[in-house]
Formats: structure tokens, C-alpha cells, sequence
């Protein structure tokens, strides 16, 4: 028999990936989607596959985290092995624009998925999406598992929620439920509204003549980006151990906003000279002509300025390491941009 997964969030960035990886594994690979008034299931496409099949390995079901009872009655139809919880408004920006329902799904969605786990006494394995933006205003760096948290956004406080029930209810009631403490993670498949994938997408369009300039808000803050690819390998490797533990994932290295603009333009012959400060700031191509410019309106109400992880317990324990380099991605990303 294989084993059954679900994972809330399988449209999204992480879910394909996630779910590309158990199925490789020979998992049945159950997702979660929302009616939408367009379809939105582009970054799964590829692995669809027709319920009419004999036996299909991957099927989709209609819930939501804001639903109860969407949860319960799938939970207990499927009786998955292992849980991911990936399904959230994940967007820290538009965090401050829906804040009560970003508390909603992205914090009381993981209670409501635990409570429906327990009430059914489903023997399951939980992996809750936990972030790096837990750490906020940064109280000690590199950020580890005993660091503590100081969020700085209402999506960073929903997952603060998110966070202290999954560990409360593996210390209350024996649950194998654990933290992933991922550190940002890019790939061509993120949301384009991203800071990564908003550069890269921008140099694809500036160079094909379809856009003229890319506005960004605050090019200083700092980032421990990796690829999506390989930390949902980690996700997976949280859910194999013997004893249930949070973990954190990351490269280890930070790079700026600004850092990241200037691969991106260089990797399609556009180096930038930065010119003026603050507001004012500009990113200018081989020609003088303005490629990039600060745009306050993308500045958060609060920021997060500088993500450095260390995830030595992650790879000693989970033997799990990083494979693609902050320069490799950046030009993955570009590429892939380039041929849209
Ligand atoms: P995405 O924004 O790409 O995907 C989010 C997923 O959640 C989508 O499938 C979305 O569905 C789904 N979703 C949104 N609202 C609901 C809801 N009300 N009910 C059910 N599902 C919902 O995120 P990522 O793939 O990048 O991230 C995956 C998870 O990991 C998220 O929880 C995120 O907060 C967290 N995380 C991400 C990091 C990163 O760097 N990528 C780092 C640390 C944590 P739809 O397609 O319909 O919108
Ligand atoms: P983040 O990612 O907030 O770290 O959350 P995002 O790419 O949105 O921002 C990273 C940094 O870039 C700065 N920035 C901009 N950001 C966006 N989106 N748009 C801009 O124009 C822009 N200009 C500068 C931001 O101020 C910020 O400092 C992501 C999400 O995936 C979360 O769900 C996840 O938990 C964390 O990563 C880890």
C-alpha cells in the first residue's frame, strides 16, 4: 500500500514541488484547492491527472482553511499518513491590507486542521509551514531554532499562532506534528508578486520591449533565499524522523534586494549603476536609461530588515543540505523569464 499525503496549498509555489517529490516517492498525493473564478492550477497542470484514470495518484478536492468542516469531512474520507499544511495568504505586504483574514487561514487554519486530526484520532504525521518572518525585528543573528520571535506583520503573527499550536498539540496530546522554519525559497513558479519573481519576470519583459521600468520598494532589506526545489525535500525529511522536532531550513547566506536586482539585470547584459539615495534611488542600464525605481508605496508598515538562518540541525539531523547556490537561482529564474 501506498502511502497517502495531503497537502493544503498544492497550488501554490511549495505544493507543486511537494507534491512533484511524493509522487516520485510513490505517495497518492490528495491537494486541496479553492473555487476560483478562473482556474488557477497552472503550477500542477502537468502532474493532473484524470480522476476517470484507473487508480489516479494525484487527486484535488475542494476545501478551504477558513472551513471547518471542508477539513473534517476530506480528513476523514482520505485517513492521509502524512499532512502538510502549506495553504495560507502568504503574502506579508498584503498582510497589512487583510489582516483578519489572513489571521484566519494563515493562523486558525492550522488549529482547525490539528483539531480535525484529533476529533477523527487520525494516527497522521502534521508538517506545519512555519517562516522565517517569525524572527522580524531581529533579536540575534543568524536565526536558529532557539532564537526568539518578534514578528513584525499580521502575517508573521499568524504564523506566530500557527507555530505554538502545532508544538502545543505535539506536547499536549502526542501528535507527530512539527515546524518547518523555512527561510525564503524562489524558484521560477513563485507568486509574481514576490520580490524575487517581480525582478526577474521585469528583466524578461524589459528585454523583450514590453516594459520599461521596475518599481521596488526597499532595496536594503536582506535576505537567506534558497530554492523551493530543495526545501520541500526538507519539509518531507521533517515528516521521516523518529522523534518530532521543528527545524529550521536555510543557505546560510544573505543577500540584498538590491544584490539581487544586479545579477538579474547583468544576467541579460543590463548592468546597473545605482544613482541618487532613499526615495530617490534609481538602477540605470548600460544606455543611462532607468531600468529600476524606488517607489515608496511598496515600503511596508513595518520591515523586516535582515533574514540570515543557520540550519546546522537541520543538516546534521535531517541530512539535509541546500544544493542550488544564491547565483544559480538567480539565474534560473531569469531564464525561465526570459523564454515567457
Ligand atoms: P503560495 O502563496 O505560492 O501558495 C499558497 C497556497 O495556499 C496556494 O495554493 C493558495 O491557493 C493556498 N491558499 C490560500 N488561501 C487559502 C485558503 N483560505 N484555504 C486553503 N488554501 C489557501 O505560497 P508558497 O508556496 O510560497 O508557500 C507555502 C507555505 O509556506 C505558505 O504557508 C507560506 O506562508 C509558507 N512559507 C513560504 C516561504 C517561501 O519563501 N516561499 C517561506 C516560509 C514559509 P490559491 O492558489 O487558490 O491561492
Ligand atoms: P517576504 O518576501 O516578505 O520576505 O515573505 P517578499 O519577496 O515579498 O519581500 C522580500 C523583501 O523585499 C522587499 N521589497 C519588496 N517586496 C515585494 N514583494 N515587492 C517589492 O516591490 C519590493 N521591494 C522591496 C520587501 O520589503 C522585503 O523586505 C516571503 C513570503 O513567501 C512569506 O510567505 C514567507 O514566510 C517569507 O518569505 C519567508
Amino acid at each position: 500500500m501506498s502511502k497517502k499525503a495531503l497537502i493544503t496549498g498544492i497550488t501554490g509555489q511549495d505544493g507543486s514541488y511537494l507534491a512533484e517529490l511524493l509522487l516520485s516517492k510513490g505517495y497518492e498525493v490528495w491537494g486541496t484547492v479553492r473555487r476560483s473564478s478562473s482556474i488557477n492550477t497552472d503550477r500542477i497542470d502537468h502532474l493532473y491527472q484524470d480522476p476517470h484514470d484507473n487508480n489516479p495518484k494525484m487527486r484535488l478536492v475542494y476545501a478551504d482553511l477558513a472551513d471547518a468542516s471542508s477539513l473534517n469531512r476530506h480528513l476523514k474520507m482520505i485517513r492521509p499518513d502524512e499532512i502538510y499544511n502549506l495553504g495560507a495568504q502568504s503574502h506579508v505586504k498584503v498582510s497589512f491590507e487583510v489582516p483578519e483574514y489572513t489571521g484566519d487561514v494563515t493562523g486558525l487554519g492550522a488549529i482547525r486542521l490539528l483539531e480535525a486530526m484529533r476529533e477523527l484520532e487520525l494516527d497522521a504525521r502534521f508538517y506545519q509551514a512555519s517562516s522565517s518572518e517569525l524572527y522580524g525585528k531581529v533579536v540575534e543573528t543568524p536565526q536558529k531554532e532557539t532564537t526568539p520571535f518578534y514578528p513584525r506583520s499580521p502575517y508573521a503573527a499568524a504564523k506566530a499562532y500557527a507555530f505554538w499550536v502545532t508544538k502545543n498539540y505535539r506536547e499536549s496530546y502526542g501528535m507527530f506534528a512539527v515546524n518547518g522554519i523555512l527561510f525564503n525559497h524562489e524558484s521560477p513558479r513563485r507568486g509574481e508578486t514576490f520580490v524575487t519573481r517581480k525582478i526577474t519576470r521585469a528583466v524578461g519583459a524589459i528585454v523583450r520591449g514590453e516594459q520599461d521600468c521596475l518599481y521596488l520598494g526597499n532595496l536594503d532589506a536582506k535576505r537567506d533565499w534558497g530554492f523551493a526545489g530543495d526545501y520541500v525535500e526538507g519539509m518531507w525529511r521533517m515528516l521521516q524522523t523518529d522523534t518530532p522536532d521543528d527545524y529550521v531550513l536555510s543557505t546560510n547566506e544573505t543577500h540584498s534586494v538590491r544584490e539581487f536586482c544586479e545579477i538579474a539585470f547583468t544576467h541579460a547584459d543590463l548592468p546597473l549603476t545605482w544613482e541618487g539615495q532613499g526615495d530617490a534611488e534609481k538602477g540605470l542600464g548600460p544606455d543611462g536609461r532607468t531600468l529600476i525605481q524606488v517607489d515608496p508605496r511598496y515600503y511596508r508598515p513595518a520591515e523586516v530588515d535582515l533574514l540570515l538562518g543557520d540550519s546546522t540541525r537541520a543538516r546534521t539531523e535531517l541530512g539535509w543540505e541546500p544544493k542550488v547556490s544564491f547565483t544559480e537561482l538567480v539565474h534560473m529564474m531569469v531564464e525561465a523569464d526570459l523564454k515567457k
